[in-house]
């Protein structure tokens, strides 16, 4: 194995005890298993053949190539586990999971794992995935249980070839999580969650009966909910419910400890097994360090502080404000040193990483100020509809307030539905929209939910005109709102930075789902709180009526942000998105410039033809530069995807900013 890297304490994420059960990559080899000392890396996993000894090296996987993770039934007891607390007899088989890679013209292997305890599990399950994240999606199924020799234990299939008999789990990629769409163009069935402690279906012949018992789910709710709806239930913030019904992706079937049953939504709760720090106020999960400023320095109290995940996968930071000697914000990477205890300066480790927060509310050890308070009221996500399983709104409902300008398709206002959520509704002009194939298609639109796209909640279609309801979003557009704060926002690249990784992270999502927004710009992008910056209007381009607009000899065609297969052919895609995803990156850095200035439509066709593109922007990094230029290739095969744009992008931030 070439080029092992030197293991530098700092890197690792997790270590621990497992036992492995052995590959058998060759075909007589008996089957056995083995204690080993595992140690999982910002860049592989690694095994030892015990703690102490790290010369030993038994193995290690390039997370690269990692493309499952998941629990697994393995049914008979190895005898190395057996010898442990026999009053707990859940646990004498242990707790299996497996991990499938393949490199490039490799074949697919999968390593099983087992663990004495359930937490320890869910805990490694929890690391794999946060650190592997990008690999998700890369296998679509798996094999709940191991191959027997002639057929998989499970679902008897005859080759160990076989395509899995189980949807993947989705890795939790930020919380809340995001729902797993099969394809966001048709009306394809959404697919359910799967969770992480998946009921087996317990078809091996051997599986213990324990295996066939549904587990009952708990999870804990991470923000309030108020239901407003007939058969919706409130949430209390950090009460726990039990999962009644998970069928749907978005609105779920709880009870709470009364005993009252209703409908929440998903995003808002968290199995507890699977909850780690988000129970804790202080912990903001995948916040950037410009927005955990903002935050922190909008509260401008001593001491006040949070946690949010580095943009080092795997990893945190926690970001303090203190007026000493004047008021700022700094920031510090919770370390671990070998033997996996947390710290913040090496003379206070503990073990976890709440232990190592209430340490410093009593002693600032070397930080510049006691931990005190955390920023209170964190915005609560948007929710996929208004409640579950409504996407026609009755317009009776809605308050409508200010007009917000007009679009497309016409006048749009704030509203407040019922009362208490604040709302954009479109009011759509008679005859600028086909509106029977749009309201078809919110039906799945409501589906698409992320952090970083305008959430739709629905329509109102029973009446004319119809009004489009959406999320709102208190600043405006960004195109508008960078050239309202120039001065503040020019030459901040970290914060421009920091606006261009959110639209990139929405548009990811987008991509995921196949779907593509076909006119993405600044003007098409909304600013709310704290900076969030959320993509909008998505895929509504296909049902505007007026040539000016969908031609692109007309008038109103965003000809400025189109590639040439757009202007050539009309040809969309993804990959025409990441084109005029690399144009808004260039108005983000200009704080809101025309893009080829003055130039006329037709010298601009003229020019990207020619393989012309936008110069650099003053205040811009050349790596920045370096980014957009790769969105411009000529051959939209040779742009990168929106997947592979994020990772460069936090590469180049790691690379110019602090963390
Ligand atoms: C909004 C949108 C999206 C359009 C027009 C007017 C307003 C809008 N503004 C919001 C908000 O939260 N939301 C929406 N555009 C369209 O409707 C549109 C339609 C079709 C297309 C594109 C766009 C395609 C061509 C792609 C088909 C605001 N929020 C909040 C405040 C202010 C403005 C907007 C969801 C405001 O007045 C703060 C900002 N401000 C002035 C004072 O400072």
């Amino acid at each position: 194995m070439a080029g092992k890297d030197e293991l530098d304490d700092c890197d690792i994420i997790k270590q621990g005890m497992m036992v492995k059960r052995s590959q058998n990559k060759k075909r007589f080899m008996p089957i056995n298993y083995k204690q080993r000392w595992f140690v999982l890396t910002t860049k592989n996993f690694i095994y030892y053949e015990s703690e102490s000894d790290r010369k030993k090296e038994r193995g290690r996987i390039k997370l690269s190539s990692i493309t499952i993770i998941e629990t697994a039934t393995i049914t008979p007891s190895p005898s190395i586990l057996s010898q442990q607390d026999a009053t707990n007899n859940e646990s004498e088989n242990g707790y299996a999971f497996q991990i499938s890679y393949s490199d490039i013209n490799e074949p697919q292997y999968t390593l099983y794992l087992i663990t004495q305890k359930l937490q320890e599990r869910t805990d490694w399950l929890q690391s794999l995935r946060t650190v592997c994240v990008d690999n998700m999606g890369k296998s679509e199924r798996y094999h709940l249980s191991i191959w027997g020799g002639k057929k998989w234990q499970c679902c008897r299939a005859p080759s160990r070839n076989s395509e899995g008999c189980e949807p993947c789990s989705e890795w939790n990629e930020t919380p809340p999580n995001s729902p797993v769409i099969k394809n966001g163009n048709n009306n394809s069935p959404v697919l359910s969650l799967t969770t992480v402690n998946q009921i087996m279906p317990g078809n091996t012949p051997t599986a213990k009966l324990k295996d066939q018992v549904p587990r009952i789910k708990v999870v804990t709710a991470l923000y309030p909910f108020k239901a407003i709806e007939p058969g919706d239930l409130t949430l209390v913030k950090g009460c726990e419910y039990e999962v009644i019904d998970d069928s749907q992706d978005h609105w779920w079937k709880v009870r709470d400890e009364h005993g009252a049953i209703g409908y929440i939504p998903s995003n808002y709760v968290k199995e507890k097994e699977l909850l780690g720090l988000q129970k804790y106020e202080w912990y903001v999960g995948d916040m950037s360090r410009q927005r955990a400023e903002s935050l922190l320095k909008q509260e401008d109290k001593e001491g006040c502080f949070v946690v949010r995940n580095s943009s080092t996968k795997g990893l945190y930071t926690l970001s303090l404000f203190t007026k000493v000697p004047h008021s700022h914000v700094k920031h510090y990477h919770i370390k671990q040193n070998s033997r996996g205890d947390f710290f913040l300066s090496e003379k206070h480790c503990c073990s976890t990483i709440p232990e190592l927060i209430n340490y410093h509310r009593h002693n600032s050890g070397g930080l510049a100020s006691r931990l005190k308070t955390s920023p209170c009221d964190r915005p609560v996500p948007a929710t996929a509809g208004l409640s579950h399983d409504k996407w026609e709104i009755d317009p009776a409902e809605l308050m409508l307030l200010e007009e917000l300008g007009s679009g497309q398709f016409g006048v749009v206002r704030h509203g407040k539905w019922k009362g208490s959520i604040d709302t954009a509704v479109k009011m759509m002009k008679e005859g600028t929209m086909s509106e029977d194939d749009f309201i078809e298609e919110a039906k799945v639109m409501t589906k698409l939910q992320h952090q970083n796209l305008v959430q739709l909640y629905g329509v109102c279609s029973k009446h004319r005109p119809i009004y489009i309801v959406t999320e709102y979003m208190r600043h405006g557009s960004l195109l508008n709102y960078l050239r309202r704060h120039e001065n503040s926002l020019g030459g901040n690249n970290g914060l421009l930075l920091d606006m261009c990784i959110q639209v990139c992270k929405g548009m990811a999502y987008l991509e995921r789902h196949n779907y593509i927004h076909r006119d993405l710009a600044a003007r098409n992008c909304l600013v709310g709180s704290e900076n969030v910056v959320k993509v909008a209007d998505f895929g509504l381009a296909r049902y505007v009526l007026d040539d000016q607009y969908t031609s692109s000899g007309g008038t109103k065609f965003p000809i400025k942000w189109a590639p040439p297969e757009v202007l050539n052919y009309t040809r969309f895609s993804s990959k025409s998105d990441v084109w005029a995803y690399g144009v808004l990156m260039w108005e983000i850095f200009t704080c809101g410039k025309m893009p080829y200035g003055r130039l006329k439509n037709t010298e601009v066709v003229d020019r990207v033809q020619r393989g012309i593109i936008l110069e650099k922007p003053k205040m811009c990094f050349k790596e920045v530069y370096e980014v957009m230029r790769k969105c411009w290739s000529h051959c939209p095969e040779d742009r990168p995807s929106f997947r592979v744009l994020k990772d460069q992008l936090a590469t180049v931030s790691q690379g110019l900013l602090a963390d």
